[in-house]
C-alpha cells in the first residue's frame, strides 16, 4: 500500500502469572486457664517476638479470642503449631494453636 496505514504495531506488556506457594496464618486461641505469662513466653520462644510485642499480642488474644501470630509456608506453619501444642501439653495448659490458608 501507498497510504501508510499498514503495520501499525502496538506493544502490549503481558504479565506471565508467577506461581507462588500458598501462605498460612498461624492462630493462637484464647482459653480461661493458660497463664498470661505462659502465652507471652510461647510468643517469645517460638515466634521471635520481643517481650513487649508478645505481651501486646497475648492481650489481643485474651480480649478478642484469637489473633494471627505469624504467616508462613505450609511446612513452617505446621512446625510452629506442633511446637506450641507440644510445649503447652508438656506444661499441662489447654492453649490451642491452629493454622489456616491465607
Ligand atoms: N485468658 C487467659 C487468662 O486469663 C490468658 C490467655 C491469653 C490464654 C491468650 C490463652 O491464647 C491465650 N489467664
Amino acid at each position: 500500500d501507498e497510504d501508510g496505514d499498514d503495520d501499525v504495531s502496538v506493544a502490549i506488556k503481558t504479565r506471565p502469572k508467577t506461581q507462588r506457594p500458598p501462605l498460612y496464618k498461624v492462630l493462637l486461641l484464647n482459653d480461661d486457664y493458660t497463664p498470661m505469662e505462659f502465652v507471652v513466653a510461647v510468643l517469645e520462644r517460638f515466634f521471635g517476638m520481643s517481650h513487649a510485642q508478645a505481651f501486646e499480642i497475648m492481650l489481643t488474644v485474651h480480649k478478642k479470642g484469637v489473633a494471627v501470630v505469624g504467616v508462613f509456608s505450609h511446612e513452617i506453619a505446621e512446625t510452629k503449631v506442633a511446637q506450641v501444642m507440644d510445649f503447652a501439653r508438656r506444661h499441662q495448659h489447654p492453649l490451642q494453636c491452629t493454622m489456616e490458608k491465607e
